[in-house]
């Protein structure tokens, strides 16, 4: 349990291994809203460390790890605010006129809590989720550098994985791990800088994750799967994770009842691909929910594939416990789509469906793309329009170039800043392939349409 005004993290693990302390930097960002945000991948590399013989600890610096701490203003179902401190603005984005913070916990109480951390790690590990956030990483490494020496410092996740030679050039990290840490070289090669043998990779790696590692947690991530089976232009999934691996319904089903025993009633998939082959696991977890009697709220932050929305998938999913909806239609010139991953009349029967199925349409968000390079803006109001005349709530899916996705040469063609170079310029609020850039006078009348004002 966290006390008063002390720091807690402690070891777990078997006590013979390595110890492997993971961190989850600050964001440094324009804005930044927990959507039941956890650092899955950190997670899972803590997961299968531990089943593998080593004792782990975690500080996510975007949970708060004590009471005492004030944390803004709750939102809806765990989701909520930062508490902030504003930074000035690197020098690359000296440009905006825009107020860029470090959001999450106080930097003085992050060293405070690692200062107590006792005995000290053997190895850190910093992950990154989004590669333009890679700033609080290269502070937590400096941090990790002067606390410990003599620790070896790891750095992974998406900026180590697609914006690799930066990061090369910039962190101070003795190994920079591309993909995931399961892979048979990566797993080799962090064993081998922790100067042991490397013992087999458990079963379930990439897939288990180290939940319990939170002492008071208000919701929890779900992961069934890795990867996806489709290749959208705009998504990096596959250089993340190359193929489709699905898990099996036990484990998945543990992890959701293990955090259900300790008070969790917020549970959000972090899938990239939730409604494919549901058989294998979803519906298998779902039936045992039931089965369980458990009252959960569901929540797919990320968006679903609507083409699989039957009437079937949508009855489960209600009465299974969904509660936050969130679709991918990206746009409404299905004529002119860039792919054919939606029709026009798929998109209006898994609406219909849905409707049908009882969902209260207030949380019911549709991610609509924008800001893709060349791409009329005319059409995204004509989408936000068809949206709000389903009552559904419209969202704008800024569009964020990434490396490795196939977009990308085209994206740094039409953008103004060196998206390449500077992962920073990877940042959608910047509407980095929009002519002219973020601009708060049309920031505000694109709110006025979303409200349909
Ligand atoms: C779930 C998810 C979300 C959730 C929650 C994210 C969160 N944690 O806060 C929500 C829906 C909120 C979200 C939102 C967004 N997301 Co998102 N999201 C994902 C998704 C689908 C899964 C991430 C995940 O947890 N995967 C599972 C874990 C197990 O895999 P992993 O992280 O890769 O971890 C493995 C390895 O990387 C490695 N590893 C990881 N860390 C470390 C550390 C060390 C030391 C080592 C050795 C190894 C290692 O080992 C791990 C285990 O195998 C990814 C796509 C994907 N497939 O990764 C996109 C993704 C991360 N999101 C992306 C984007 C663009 C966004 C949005 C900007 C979307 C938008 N346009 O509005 C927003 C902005 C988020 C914000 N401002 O908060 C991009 C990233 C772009 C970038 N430049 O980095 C991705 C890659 C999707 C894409 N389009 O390609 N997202
Ligand atoms: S956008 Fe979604 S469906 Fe398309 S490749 Fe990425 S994860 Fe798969």
């Amino acid at each position: 349990m966290s006390r008063p005004g002390h720091p807690y993290i402690g070891w777990s693990g078997s006590g013979f291994g390595p110890r492997i302390l993971g961190l989850n930097p600050w964001i440094h960002d324009f804005a930044a809203f927990n959507l039941w945000a956890r650092p899955v991948g950190l997670l899972a590399c803590l997961g299968m460390l531990r089943s593998a013989g080593a004792s782990v600890a975690l500080m996510d610096c975007l949970d708060p790890t004590w009471e005492g701490e004030r944390w803004p203003r709750p939102g809806k179902y765990g989701t909520g605010h930062y508490p902030k401190m504003e930074l000035e603005l690197p020098e690359a984005l000296g440009f905006a006129e825009r107020r860029y913070s470090r959001y999450g916990l106080p930097v003085e109480r992050v060293r405070e809590a690692l200062e107590a951390l006792d005995p000290a790690p053997d190895a850190v590990l910093v992950t990154t989720v989004m590669t333009y956030w890679y700033p609080g990483a290269l502070e937590l490494l400096d941090l990790a550098a002067e606390l410990w020496p003599s620790a070896v410092r790891v750095l992974g996740g998406a900026y180590a994985t697609l914006c690799g030679d930066h990061a090369a050039a910039h962190a101070d990290a003795g190994l920079i791990v591309s993909g995931s840490l399961e892979e048979p070289g990566n797993w080799g090669r962090l064993w081998s800088a922790l100067g042991r043998a490397a013992p087999e990779a458990p079963e379930d790696a990439g897939l288990g994750l180290a939940l319990d590692l939170y002492h008071e947690p208000g919701y929890a991530p779900v992961l069934g799967s890795r990867g996806c089976p489709f290749s959208c232009e705009y998504c990096a999934s596959r250089v993340l994770h190359p193929g489709f691996r699905q898990g099996g319904p036990e484990s998945v089903f543990g992890s959701i009842r293990a955090e259900y025993d300790r008070g969790v009633r917020d549970f959000a998939f972090y899938d990239d691909a939730l409604l494919v082959g549901p058989e294998r696991w979803l519906w298998p977890v779902l039936d045992r929910i039931g089965a369980e009697g458990m009252e959960l709220r569901l929540h797919t932050p990320n968006a679903m594939h609507v083409r699989r929305l039957t009437p079937e998938v949508c009855a489960r999913l209600r009465e299974a416990g969904l509660t936050t909806v969130r679709l991918g239609l990206e746009t409404t010139d299905f004529d002119h789509r860039r792919d054919v991953k939606l029709t026009r009349a798929e998109w209006e029967a898994g609406a219909r469906n849905l409707t049908d199925a009882g969902f209260d349409l207030d949380d019911v968000g549709v991610y609509i793309l924008f800001g893709l390079p060349g791409q009329d803006l005319a059409g995204v109001e004509r989408a936000v329009a068809h949206v709000r005349s389903y009552g559904f709530r419209p969202h704008l899916a800024h569009y964020t170039p990434i490396p490795g996705s196939p977009l990308f040469a085209e994206a740094a063609e039409a953008s103004p800043y060196p998206i390449a170079a500077e992962p920073l310029f990877q940042n959608n609020s910047l509407w980095p392939c929009v002519p002219g850039g973020f601009n708060w006078d049309e920031a505000k009348r694109w709110k006025a349409l979303l409200h349909g004002e």
